[in-house]
């Protein structure tokens, strides 16, 4: 598989695009930011998981690469149909925690970012925690420049890492993404709200907003609307889908 990702990151570009995740309002239903994930279909394994993907590229040096397919991808879907598009919403993407010191980053997000800005929304980077361990001056100060630019820097899969209350205080993020497993118990027998309050608790002192990926019932919904929880994500609402797919869902109350 690894041979297989290097080949089709040189060779095949057409093999990766990228579908979008609303992350809605808790409290109206509406959507709140897009989330852009990549994908990638191989004409012979079929489509690999980004969870196995990503990890392969991160490791054989490849990320940026993929990252270029991602931003392509992006700039592609901004620029159809903009007019139809509301106001103020977020966009997401994705960023290994390795590649926020890289120095090509800077020059190959601006672009998009720029874009993000000129159709009215807002550019917003997803860093999963458990690489923020070991952070480096260098990457406190980039994250710090990308909030200074205007970037929403949200921690994702938060609860499965390492953050300490002490970096998250220090680091220039404003959002937490608190990981699945933890909403997942929110339904079913357990019903274990323990977490998720400590996670709100801290993310109110902190004046930090929070979403809940990977709601999959009505249940785990109402709990987290119960909570005050402010965005949330998830198959119930919304699965991750091509840009055109998703461009209905936004003038759509859930
Ligand atoms: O889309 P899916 O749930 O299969 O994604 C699995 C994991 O892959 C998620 O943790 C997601 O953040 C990550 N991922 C998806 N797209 C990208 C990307 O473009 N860059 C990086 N670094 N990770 C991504
Ligand atoms: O780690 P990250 O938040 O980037 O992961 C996003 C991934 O989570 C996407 O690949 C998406 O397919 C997946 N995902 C989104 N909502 C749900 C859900 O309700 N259930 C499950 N199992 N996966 C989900
Ligand atoms: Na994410
Ligand atoms: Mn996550």
């Amino acid at each position: 598989l690894s041979e297989a990702l290097i080949a089709s990151v040189k060779t095949a570009p057409e093999e990766f695009s990228v579908v979008y995740q609303p992350q809605y309002h808790l409290a109206t239903g509406e959507v709140a930011v897009v989330e852009a994930l990549l994908r990638w279909n191989h004409p012979e394994f079929g489509p690999v998981s980004p969870g196995d993907f990503v990890a392969i590229a991160e490791q054989r040096g490849h990320i940026h690469e993929l990252t270029e397919h991602l931003v392509r991808c992006v700039l592609a879907d901004l620029s159809d149909k903009t007019a139809r598009l509301p106001e103020g919403l977020g966009l997401a993407i994705n960023i290994s925690a390795r590649q926020i010191t890289d120095s090509r980053l800077e020059a190959l997000l601006t672009p998009l970012f720029e874009r993000i800005r000129g159709v009215g929304w807002v550019p917003e980077i997803e860093i999963t925690e458990t690489h923020l361990m070991n952070l480096s001056r260098q990457c406190l100060n980039r994250l710090q420049e990308f909030g200074e630019q205007g970037v929403v820097v949200a921690i994702d899969d938060f609860g499965t890492g390492y953050s300490s209350l002490a970096y998250l205080h220090a680091l220039p993020v404003q959002v937490l993404k608190i990981d699945r497993q933890f909403i997942w118990r929110l339904g079913g027998k357990s019903r274990d709200s323990r977490i998720v309050s400590a996670i709100l608790g801290i993310a109110e002192a902190l004046d930090l907003e929070v979403v809940a990926e990977g709601i999959e019932t009505e249940e785990q919904h109402n709990k987290l609307r119960e909570l005050n929880c402010h965005r949330g994500q998830g198959f119930l609402m919304a699965r991750p889908a091509p840009w055109q797919e998703l461009i209905p869902l936004f003038f759509d109350r859930n």
